[in-house]
């Protein structure tokens, strides 16, 4: 199914006022309903590398494979849909092979990369990630974080050393404690929701959350919620005015029609007919 029709996508990426490159990768397949966004670290050209690796891997490896795969298929092991197992194992590649060229090049040894991968299918989502790259929903003009961060700053927080408002004003935000390409195999965590018409997903990176309160996120998108571009736009904007200090990668996808792939009686009546 081309999920184009149903599905609005829109991504941008910008370098900021303070950092000389952009190490942010996004990327996206409309057809295939699958969004991807990676903030890349390491020296000599080595974040820009590991974000540019891992989005093509993913988006490849999925290219692949999710067509192939029937709808509504549980894995009785895991308990996942098939196309979360699938968006998960393309994540895995990737690690394997920014790990991997890491080890072959000495210019990029210690490269690593946050990952946040979102795929539509049959009225749902299946969401992954690794590191401080996030995704939110915006529902009934409500907007909820729903990945938590790998990062040291989270794992105080959820020790209750810090409050979420103390944590703001906090150094050490962007330490990550989970990142693709440090180690030969990385853990992903995977979650599935139901995606209903009019909600609004956005996917970023540190650069716009670290400098963005989530209330104006949440205005401007509500405000903006017909022109995906504009809203992407002036979120950057401000990000920028707020010091620009990071990468900033925006992604926005907005449900416009029902997108399930199961057949109603009407069509599967016509089909005994063919
Ligand atoms: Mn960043």
């Amino acid at each position: 199914m081309n999920l184009q029709e149903k599905i609005a996508i829109l991504g941008l990426t910008d370098t900021g006022m303070v950092r000389k490159k952009n190490e942010d990768t996004i990327g996206f397949d409309s057809a295939l309903g699958l969004v991807v966004l990676a903030d890349g670290m390491g020296g000599h050209r080595g974040g820009e590398v590991a974000s540019g690796l891992s989005v093509d891997t993913v988006i490849n490896a999925v290219q692949q494979k999710l067509p192939s795969i029937e709808p509504g298929q549980i894995d009785p092991d895991s308990g996942y849909s098939l196309e979360s197992l699938c968006i998960q194992e393309a994540i895995e590649t990737a690690n394997q092979i920014v790990y991997r060229t890491a080890e072959e090049n000495s210019d990029h040894r210690g490269m690593g990369t946050t990952i946040v991968v979102l795929q539509f299918y049959n009225n749902t989502i299946s969401l992954a990630h690794i590191g401080d790259s996030r995704c939110y929903r915006i529902r009934k003009d409500q907007l909820e974080q729903l990945t938590k961060d790998h990062s040291l700053l989270q794992e105080l927080i959820d020790r209750g050393f810090y409050t979420a408002e103390e944590a703001k004003n906090s150094m050490n935000k962007n330490l990550v404690t989970r990142a693709l390409g440090i180690d030969p195999v990385v853990t992903v965590d995977m979650q599935e929701d139901i995606a209903i018409k009019n909600d609004i997903y956005l996917l970023c990176s540190d650069g716009l959350t670290d400098l963005v309160e989530d209330e104006y996120i949440c205005l401007t998108i509500n405000r903006f919620s017909d022109n995906l571009e504009e809203a992407a736009k002036q979120l950057i904007t401000k990000a920028n005015q707020n010091g620009g200090k990071d990468n900033i990668s925006v992604m926005l996808c907005k449900i416009n029609d029902d997108f399930s792939t199961k057949k109603g009686w009407f069509s599967k009546m016509i089909a005994w007919f063919d």
